[in-house]
């Protein structure tokens, strides 16, 4: 049976359980539904509307396993497939690590959101607080990588895969980060080489350009 991964062009939850899959080498069946604002998202596929109650994509597929939600799906990936892990081992460092994914999806990303309705009014005083936010939240980032450590949680993982696909939309909509966070600069780069983001990430910028949208300046190929 295909494991199947129910996914958006522009989703920005649904980018990260392709690369999660992607990473743990998990064949995988993608249906991109059809995916715009400008149309709430309508038409929804049967298949996310039968299995999610709120509608949204990512939904996952796998034989009996219908789920829904992101993180839930990081969940069942990391029981279904332990190798290659991409939560750490130890308890300790393993909870730091979901939390950091948590802050990236409910701390970082809701401010996101916000500059999604204001694209007009960038120096409105919500949009220069949501700007402000951002920039906050990369800061304490830049802080963690401090101690010479490559990846937000230690070894690469879903942290970083979290928080790469968030900030790729922050930068989209004038929130990206600045040289004066240039650790995480430098974590951009490192998590932007692998493979398995490249082959999620192109696709989602030429679909961009394709429509005559911006595309972040670090991803312009
Ligand atoms: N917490 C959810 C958020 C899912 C979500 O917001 N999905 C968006 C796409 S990135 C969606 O399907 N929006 C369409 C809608 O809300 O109708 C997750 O982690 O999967």
């Amino acid at each position: 049976m295909t494991t199947h991964i129910f996914s958006g062009p522009l989703s920005m939850f649904g980018a990260k359980v392709q690369i999660a899959a992607l990473e743990k080498g998990i064949a995988f069946e993608l249906v991109m539904v059809p995916f715009d604002r400008d149309d709430n998202y309508s038409p929804k596929h049967p298949e996310v509307l039968r299995i999610n109650p709120k509608g949204q994509v990512p939904v996952l597929i796998d034989d009996a396993v219908e789920l829904f939600d992101s993180t839930q799906i990081f969940e069942y990936l990391e029981d279904r497939h332990p190798q290659p892990a991409l939560w750490p081992a130890e308890t300790a460092a393993r909870a730091r690590a979901r939390q950091l994914e948590h802050r990236s999806d409910e701390i970082f990303f809701p401010q996101v959101v916000k500059l999604f309705g204001l694209q007009e009014a960038m120096q409105s005083p919500p949009a220069v607080e949501a700007c402000a936010a951002c920039a906050r939240f990369y800061g304490q980032l830049d802080t963690l990588l401090a101690d010479d450590r490559a990846f937000l949680a230690g070894d690469y993982g879903y942290a970083d895969i979290a928080f790469y696909m968030a900030h790729v939309f922050a930068d989209r909509k004038g929130a990206g980060m600045t040289d004066e966070t240039p650790r995480l600069v430098a974590w951009r780069d490192r998590v932007g080489e692998r493979p398995a983001v490249r082959a999620v990430v192109d696709p989602m910028m030429d679909f961009l350009a394709s429509q005559g949208r911006g595309v972040p300046a670090f991803l312009r190929r």
